[in-house]
């Protein structure tokens, strides 16, 4: 491995990019404007400064180079280490179908690079896995990116990181280049910017929610919002997959779940429901793109589903009647119950089995019906079992009540929750309903969602700092939880999504000192052609000036 590293490593040495080897850099180093007070008397005007690209996430440090950039043609190589393995290979193709969109030829992608320096224009792809004899710095999810005229070299230490360095150049490349219109096929040249960009994420856990059981989505549905979160750099998709009114994931044990509980959803419509190999298919296109799904049964409320489906689980022995309205709070499992532990084992254990990643979330919110000792019980007997499965339990807020492991995560949602109770907590994860809550309206006209945490205009959910939210916790990061009784297709979803999406991916990703309303406000303006191409039914906020 660190052979082949090595002769990458050369490569890019011989390019002047390691940080051995430092070249003079040609044009002054310049963090992304931050909002700062201009002084009163303005000094001559500087030179002009070449134009940052318009990127969202804001990357950590953005430099301009000089000269001409890098010209993207038919003959440009993607070169990656011959001792790539398939996680490292991934990325790759994903640059080459990017580059197959925007020029019409798709790069090949070479192994072992040619030494000497090859003739050909070529963008290398370089892992430098610690220990290695040069440390790239950036972290497990950063990358370094410079793009000269001779070559265009990405560097990081891990898979992930060379993949958000791809999201990257996505953004850099033009904003056409996400149309699949054979209009736009013919063979053509494209340029990129000279500069150099060191990024890395500010929050290991950057997140967004989609509610499937109160309306449901199709596993294709599912993966567009994906493929959203991804152009984001958002690396978790916390499903919501059981409520009141639908249970969204099969469970072999007790099939009537979904054949009686998957079968609604909120207005009377038919509901749906995904296989356990439906679910591993989006697990798996998820983890393409690094995002880890984060699946989430709620309980002991919100089960009217599981209630009307299996009467062994109330405490009358009745099965509970469907419910397809939007109030909640009224049901509970049957906690005293030693059935309700035997079932909750079989779902909890059927769901790990078939979710790679280390989280399992117990929902825990807003139940109205139990008494306070009955609700810290249970959680602690549901994280018990979620320890057996082998994964690490998350629940909304109420759950800081229990006494909780400290690999526990609460995920703060609540806006007047905190005290004692959140600052006990952990871990947190920040989903502040009255900032990161994409269900709630933008403003008073806004024709869907709702307002109980207030209106959130796309200021309100970029205009915070995590960090001062809760003072003294341990903040994993953000999370956007899009609430589905209001929304019934992709339309309606990303209508609520998007900008707001996009100013919270920012909100988890770059440095706080960095980024700026005013600045942001332009590049998120300057993402419209981009989102118009992908076909995204976003919010045109009148508060951002966007590009035609
Ligand atoms: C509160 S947030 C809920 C959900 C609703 C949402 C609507 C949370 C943990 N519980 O059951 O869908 O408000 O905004």
């Amino acid at each position: 491995m660190l052979k082949k590293t090595t002769a990458i490593g050369m490569t890019l040495a011989l390019l002047g990019a390691c940080s051995q080897n430092p070249k003079p850099t040609p044009a002054p180093v310049s963090r992304p404007p931050a909002e700062r007070p201009q002084p009163p008397s303005p000094p001559p005007e500087p030179p002009a400064r070449p134009a940052l690209p318009a990127l969202v996430p804001l990357p950590a440090l953005v430099e301009p180079g000089t000269g001409a950039g890098f010209t993207i043609a038919s003959d440009t190589i993607i070169l990656i280490g011959s001792n790539a393995t398939d996680a490292q290979r991934a990325p790759a193709r994903q640059l080459a179908e990017m580059i197959r969109r925007a020029t019409g030829t798709t790069p090949a992608i070479v192994t072992s690079p040619p030494a000497p320096l090859p003739q050909r224009s070529f963008i290398a792809l370089s892992l430098i896995v610690p220990p290695a004899p040069i440390s790239l710095g950036v972290g497990p999810e950063g990358y370094d990116l410079i793009v000269r005229s001779e070559a265009v070299l990405l560097r990081a230490e891990t898979p992930a990181g060379l993949f958000y360095g791809i999201q990257t150049l996505r953004q850099l490349l033009p904003y056409w280049s996400e149309y699949e219109a054979v209009l736009f096929r013919q063979p053509r040249t494209v340029n990129l910017p000279p500069l150099h960009i060191r990024d890395m994420p500010r929050y290991e856990w950057r997140g967004a929610m989609l509610d499937v059981a109160r309306h449901f989505f199709t596993v294709d549905e599912v993966k567009s919002f994906v493929d959203l979160l991804a152009l984001h750099k958002i690396n978790r998709l916390h499903l919501h997959l059981a409520d009141d009114q639908g249970w969204r994931i099969e469970i072999k044990k007790w099939p009537d779940l979904t054949l009686q509980g998957g079968a609604t959803e909120v207005g009377g419509t038919p509901g749906g429901f995904y296989t356990q190999a439906q679910y591993t298919d989006l697990v798996a296109y998820a983890a393409e793109r690094f995002i880890t799904i984060v699946p989430e049964i709620d309980m002991p409320g919100h089960t009217n589903a599981a209630l009307s489906s299996i009467s062994e689980l109330t405490c009358t022995g009745q099965a509970a009647p469907r419910f397809t309205g939007t109030d909640v709070g009224f049901s509970a499992l049957c906690v005293d119950l030693e059935f309700t532990y035997r079932f909750l084992d079989d779902v909890i254990g059927e769901i790990a089995a078939i979710t790679p990643g280390r989280y399992f979330h117990m929902g825990g919110d807003e139940v109205k019906t139990l008494k306070p000792e009955q609700y810290r019980a249970f959680v602690e007997r549901v994280q018990a079992i979620v320890q057996k499965h082998g994964k690490e339990m998350i629940g909304w807020d109420e759950i800081a009540a229990a006494t909780l492991l400290p690999t526990s995560i609460v995920q703060h949602w609540r806006p007047a929750a905190g005290g004692a109770d959140l600052a006990r907590a952990p871990q947190l994860v920040l989903s502040p309903a009255n900032r990161a809550y994409l269900d709630m309206k933008y403003d008073r006209d806004t024709a869907l969602g709702l307002n109980w945490a207030g209106l959130i205009p796309v200021r309100t959910s970029y205009d915070w700092d995590p960090a001062a939210l809760v003072p003294g916790a341990r903040v994993l990061g953000v999370e956007a939880p899009l609430w589905s009784e209001t929304v019934a297709t992709m339309r309606d979803v990303e209508f609520l999504a998007m900008p707001r999406l996009a100013a919270l991916a920012e909100v988890a990703w770059s440095p706080q000192e960095a980024r700026g309303w005013d600045t942001f406000r332009a590049r998120l303006g300057a993402q419209a052609p981009r989102w118009s191409a992908l076909g995204l039914n976003f919010y045109r906020a009148p508060e951002i000036p966007w590009a035609r």
